[in-house]
């Protein structure tokens, strides 16, 4: 097989003192983010969130093959058919789908299957993920895609990253199943609905469960002769 073109990596390399200030006010930023669950009807500028969507672009995926399009809905009467369905949807998940431990899990965050905040928030994005790509050139008509899910999982994270760089709040939102995304965004076959994330500012005094990360020792685990505290 022929190797496909090379060019020189543009890399910046920063001194010591940079990378310890940029690394301490990195998690300083991601520690601040919150899921926020009650959405401000104010719009956002759509320039930025489009942006933010290009950062979520340069994911790294299984041989770049990108498997992911975002949607990003803003017009009130799709918003309100997306609500209309996932709260079909949830309702059957808190009725009859979720087992008693998995609602008993959910208590502290006060969830339930009325979904307000997906016509409250300005915008939805919503992620497929492409399980193929069609391709003309194949005898099948598909090329495979790879590692979809860790792909458009990676993707993802650094598309709700980029919103809380740019001061805006996100909601990680997975209705079960998601069927009915791809049927009122009219996605084609091979697209199916990976996450979708109402984004705007928080409504006034919006407020947000008492939660506590895992300290160091439950986070991560150092196999290497120093040893971080
Ligand atoms: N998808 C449902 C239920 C839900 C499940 C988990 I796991 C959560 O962390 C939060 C909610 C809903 O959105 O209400």
């Amino acid at each position: 097989m022929e190797d496909g073109q090379h060019i020189p990596l543009n890399f910046e390399r920063l001194s010591e003192e940079e990378m310890r200030q940029t690394a301490d006010r990195m998690f300083e930023r991601f520690n601040a983010r919150r899921t926020v669950r009650h959405f401000s009807a104010e719009p956002l500028p759509l320039d930025v969130v489009r942006q933010c969507i290009r950062a979520a672009g340069t994911a790294p995926s299984g041989a770049h093959k990108q498997p992911w399009h975002f949607c990003l809905v803003t017009d009130p009467d799709i918003k309100k058919r997306i609500r209309v369905a996932a709260e079909k949807e949830e309702y059957e998940n808190y009725h009859r789908r979720m087992n008693e431990a998995w609602l008993d899990d959910l208590k502290p965050f006060g969830t339930d299957h009325i979904k307000p905040h997906l016509e409250d928030a300005p915008a939805l994005i919503v992620v497929f993920r492409q399980s193929w790509t069609p391709d003309a050139a194949a005898a099948s008509g598909k090329s495979q895609n790879y590692y979809v899910q860790e792909s458009v999982g990676i993707a993802s994270g650094m598309l709700l990253s980029a919103l809380h760089e740019c001061g805006i709040a996100t909601l990680t939102h997975t209705p079960s199943p998601m069927g009915f995304l791809a049927e009122i965004l009219k996605r084609p076959a091979h697209e199916k609905a990976f996450l979708l994330i109402p984004i705007g500012y928080p409504a006034e005094g919006c407020q947000v469960p008492d939660i506590q990360r895992k300290n160091w020792n439950e986070l991560a685990t150092e196999h290497g002769p120093e040893s971080a505290h």
